[in-house]
């Protein structure tokens, strides 16, 4: 069975295709939707068992202990960092992802943003549309990628898919993790540090949270230097965002790619006028098909667990 008479709270407002299953499924209150948002938690919180929510948004601790009979929380997103954890715990909640459907657009991502810094293509599509083009030397030249370094933070699932798309752009691999890999033979630093003195593109794949808390610093930008280039593509939080826009501004790196920033959705300025920099917005894994997928396994886990069966994706 799958639960339909089970009442969940949809934290955000989900594509049509998540959104129209999700409803077939389970009763759904859209809290986002609500003008007092703690009055619906007070007269919905007899009957929901379920959250329906995303990456950026995650679960609060004041949403779970509004919601006594809450028993899953789950997340379409591969990182839960901005779900709390440890009240989860506290609650007695099990909190499930979608890991791995969204690998392959995640990664093409990284690649192409690393595509478009080295090859300049955004400032070569302004040139084009506003300035004057008349000889063939007018723009100036880019950088190849071929025999470049790509130094991956984070080399688990997605951090592969990256260095392989990357390889057959001729790109030598190198990486930094907690620990080293027996299963590859790519260059392994110890740090950040040592990985930035050591690459050309330095991609950031790792998961957000306290333990990657500005793991990027000005020590690691100043190694990375005025030829380095950096991806930012897993949690705004990584990054030490003013000890960018320093280097940045400065040219002591030589550009840089952000999906993802630590104040999300604000973006400094600075970042916005600086013209090496390129910014997307946060849409690594934002792809119809990939969306739809991560949606369809956001529904799967509900479903799973409603049904009494075991979760497919949990997150510990
Ligand atoms: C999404 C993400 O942007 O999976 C993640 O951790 O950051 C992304 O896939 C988003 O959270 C979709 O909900």
């Amino acid at each position: 069975m799958s639960g339909n008479q089970v009442e969940v709270v949809a934290l955000i407002d989900f594509p049509e295709v998540t959104d129209k299953r999700l409803r077939e499924n389970f009763v759904v209150h859209n809290l986002y939707e609500a003008d007092d948002q703690a009055a619906m938690l007070k007269e919905l919180a007899p009957r929901v068992r379920g959250v329906a929510t995303m990456g950026q948004i995650g679960c609060t601790a004041e949403i779970m202990a509004a919601l006594p009979n809450l028993e899953i929380i789950s997340c379409y997103a591969v990182g839960v960092d901005a779900v709390d954890m440890p009240a989860a715990r506290e609650h007695d909640v099990i909190v499930t992802n979608t890991p791995d459907v969204l690998n392959d657009c995640v990664a093409d991502l990284a690649v192409g943003l690393t595509i478009s810094l080295l090859r300049d293509i955004p400032n070569a599509d302004h040139f084009v549309r506003n300035e004057p083009w008349y000889t063939p030397t007018d723009y100036p030249l880019t950088r190849a990628l071929g025999g470049k370094t790509l130094g991956v933070v984070g080399l688990g699932r997605i951090g592969m898919g990256a260095a392989k798309r990357a390889q057959a752009f001729g790109m030598n691999i190198a990486y930094h993790n907690r620990s080293k890999r027996d299963d590859v033979d790519f260059a392994y630093y110890a740090s950040p540090a040592e990985l930035a003195a050591n690459c050309d593109v330095m991609v950031l794949l790792c998961p957000g949270g306290p333990a990657t808390q500005h793991l990027i610093d000005k020590d690691v930008l100043d190694a990375l230097g005025p030829d380095g280039f950096l991806v930012s593509i897993s949690r705004g939080t990584v990054v030490d965002e003013a000890a960018l826009v320093d280097a940045l501004v400065n040219n002591r790196i030589a550009g840089a790619a952000m999906d993802v920033f630590e104040h999300e959705p604000q973006v400094p300025d600075a970042l916005k006028q600086a013209r090496n920099v390129i910014l997307t917005p946060h849409m690594g894994s934002g792809t119809r098909e990939t969306r739809a997928a991560m949606g369809n396994l956001m529904i799967d886990n509900l479903i799973a667990h409603f049904s009494g069966k075991p979760v497919l994706t949990r997150v510990e």
